[in-house]
């Protein structure tokens, strides 16, 4: 018998070749992230600050010939900002130095319009320098907003802008350190002073900035940094198509890098498009971005906040979270309280993983090798995944908790180093002995968060239904989020009814008419209240099973519309104009030529001094007015203009639009829309109110 003698080395060979195959990693599935849009996709949650004359003229954007001697803080601090973001959990803050108006926040050498030229510090001060010094000491990073779009510039529209433009980049970019990101906002061309010329001047957005050799500088002179860009050449992210705070719950993290790029590619990503172009979710704290007086009580609260939160970071998104600045030079009191609020909100949501303990079974594991078992997703590394065969693109991960867990909250990071994979996953947990479906949805990326109704259950499967490749899942984590109650929503109708209702139907609504904080010593709301005159409301929802309140909800009213009546348009639905109810809706006739007429007999002779204009809500062709004129008349006959102008920042966050003027005698007012949003004659009204003196 011969035997046979395999040598030491070759079995060593061997062993070490299965061990390969055990362990060769997953290839990528392109397109991938860079570095910097990895760096910046794990900081997650960052601040915008919106400063510059705006903040001094009560406007949302300026026409670029407001007066330089209105830019004067008396208390500007910018460490007061650095300190509130770094408290609120933020990673950096991204500044606005220079906005459509073109007053710039440093003292640039590309034009006069800025701080050199302002009372501020006698004309010494960098708001720009203040803010980079602050972010250093507080450990943030920062990022500059630089309008492409210029209003003051007597240059803009021409060849000679751009060399401006880029100097103006090249300034910000060298002179303040790192910066982690650039900001280019897509509002491009229209009318403006510049320079005094005070005319309409329209460029082509694909072609006039000419982005691509401002890109080069840009990478050249700041190489981590990413680019948002909305108006022009693919850059490394992407706006999500509204600034109300939400990403699609689709949410590819993929474009492709060249074509048009329609609203539902931005809201949802492209499953197949061939570059990597991930969502960032800008919103404000307010309704809007600069800082106006009227707005200080509608700061978003907390629940408003969390929704903000699941909905952009729960969505494969960051969340980039705007402060508006007071004339003084601080963040408000009332925005701070409700950052701090958020943040302690998502602490206490996230605080306990309950499946630290779990025992983890997945049903396939990538050539049976350790290195990619289901333990990898509760090791709290972001490198460290659990994945399947090559040829497996479903698979289940049972989490086996070992005794009766309570719980709401889902949450679940890929390994998007090479690539985001995961098109569909499903949860069931084992409640009673029997396996219930609790949450199923679409897209993870890098990181997804489920809510569901609270269940007790002993094991949960997380199933892959669905993905481009094999997944690779780097973290889950299991969480009994606190349930926050939602401040109840208050409405007064035409005939002056106030009407408040709970979201969440369990709870008990107490409210005041006197401006006073609701207690559940409050009156009860039961049913419509009769009111009259100008009045404050606020309300409160209550739980009694916890003595628990919502954040207090405040609406205030002007006269009611009861003696209303909308002339020259032969349709009962126009009455949704003034129902009180955001909700509804009334357009023009389709074939109606522009201007198109909105005339109200308000009954009575009043003094009135603003209006207020509050568009459709409906996504799809909501016939949003950009410019308007406003005429009253005591007889209807003889008109007389009291305002006329634009709703600046209308198309992107379609909120009540607020327009003063000096006070008139009037029982006759005639809204007039000359031109929407899209350029065509659809012309829609959500709520049409005015301002009584
Ligand atoms: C918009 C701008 O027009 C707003 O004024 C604001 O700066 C916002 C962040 O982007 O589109």
């Amino acid at each position: 018998m011969t035997k046979c003698i395999i040598p030491g080395f070759i079995i060593i060979i061997f062993l070490f070749s299965i061990s390969c195959s055990e362990y060769k990693a997953p290839a990528p599935c392109a397109p991938l992230p860079s570095e910097n849009q990895l760096r910046w996709q794990e900081m997650e949650y960052y601040a915008f600050i919106h400063f510059s004359l705006n903040t001094y003229t009560n406007q949302s954007w300026g026409y670029g010939n407001e007066d330089m001697n209105l830019f004067n803080p008396d208390s500007l601090d910018c460490r007061q900002w650095a300190r509130i973001c770094k408290e609120a959990g933020m990673k950096g803050i991204i500044i606005t130095a220079k906005h459509h108006c073109g007053f710039c926040l440093w003292p640039t050498e590309t034009t006069k319009y800025s701080v050199k030229n302002a009372p501020w510090k006698d004309g010494k001060g960098d708001v720009i320098k203040e803010l980079a010094d602050a972010c250093k000491e507080y450990g943030l990073k920062l990022g500059i907003y630089v309008s492409p779009w210029d209003r003051n510039s007597p240059e803009y529209g021409k060849p000679e802008y751009i060399e401006i433009f880029r100097t103006q980049i090249k300034e910000v970019l060298t002179n303040y350190g790192e910066i982690f990101e650039i900001w280019f906002d897509g509002a491009n061309g229209g009318t403006g002073y510049y320079g005094g010329a005070d005319e309409n001047r329209k460029i082509d957005r694909t072609s006039y900035y000419d982005w691509q050799p401002t890109y080069k500088m840009i990478r050249e002179l700041q190489p981590a940094i990413v680019i948002w860009n909305d108006g022009g050449d693919r850059a490394d992210l992407r706006w999500v198509g509204t600034e109300a705070g939400f990403v699609g719950e689709t949410n590819w993290s993929l474009l492709n890098d060249t074509g048009e790029v329609e609203w539902g590619m931005l809201h949802y990503g492209l499953e197949d498009g061939n570059a990597w172009v991930p969502a960032e979710v800008n919103t404000s704290i307010r309704p809007e971005w600069f800082y106006h007086p009227g707005e200080d009580a509608k700061v978003k609260t907390v629940p408003q906040l969390m929704e903000t939160y699941y909905h952009s970071v729960g969505r494969n998104g960051t969340l980039l979270l705007n402060f508006p600045i007071m004339p003084n030079g601080l963040i408000h009191e009332n925005d701070e309280k409700a950052a701090l609020e958020f943040a302690y909100a998502v602490k206490e949501a996230f605080a306990e993983n309950l499946i630290e303990n779990a025992k983890i079974e997945a049903t396939n594991i990538r050539g049976t090798s350790k290195k990619y078992n289901g333990k990898q997703t509760i090791d709290n590394k972001q490198e460290t995944y659990w994945s399947t065969d090559d040829s497996v693109t479903t698979a289940t991960l049972i989490l086996d908790f070992g005794q009766s867990t309570t719980f709401n909250r889902f949450l679940v990071q890929e390994y998007i180093n090479l690539g985001q994979r995961v098109k569909a996953f499903s949860l069931e947990a084992l409640i009673d002995e029997d396996w219930q479906e609790i949450a199923r949805s679409t897209t993870i990326g890098y990181k997804r968060i489920l809510r569901f109704e609270t269940v007790t259950a002993t094991q949960l499967r997380f199933n892959i239904l669905d993905s481009k490749a094999c997944p690779l899942i780097s973290n889950i984590g299991v969480f009994n989020a606190p349930q926050l109650l939602y401040p109840p929503r208050i409405i007064r109708n035409q005939a002056g009814e106030v009407i408040i209702s709970p979201v969440d139907a369990e709870s008990v609504i107490y409210y005041t008419l006197d401006g006073s904080v609701p207690t559940p010593q409050s009156e009860k709301y039961t049913q419509p209240v009769s009111t009259d005159g100008k009045l404050q409301v606020k309300a409160i929802a209550f739980e009694p099973s916890t003595g628990k309140s919502s954040p207090v909800c405040s609406e205030t009213f002007d006269l009611p519309r009861k003696d209303w009546k909308i002339i020259a348009i032969n349709d009962e639905k126009v009455y949704a104009v003034i129902d009180g109810d955001q909700h509804t809706a009334w357009h023009q006739d389709k074939n109606i030529t522009l201007p198109a007429d909105l005339i109200v007999d308000m009954g009575k002779e009043l003094t009135i001094t603003g209006f207020k204009y509050f568009p459709d809500q409906f996504l799809w062709g909501p016939g949003i007015i950009t410019h308007y004129k406003f005429f009253v008349s005591t007889d209807n006959k003889t008109w007389n203009l009291v305002s006329d102008g634009e709703f600046s920042n209308i198309k992107n966050n379609p909120l009540w639009q607020i327009k003063e003027f000096n006070s008139v005698e009037a029982r006759y007012f005639k809204f007039q829309a000359l031109r929407n949003t899209e350029n065509n004659n659809n012309i829609g009204y959500g709520e049409i109110e005015i301002i009584t003196k």
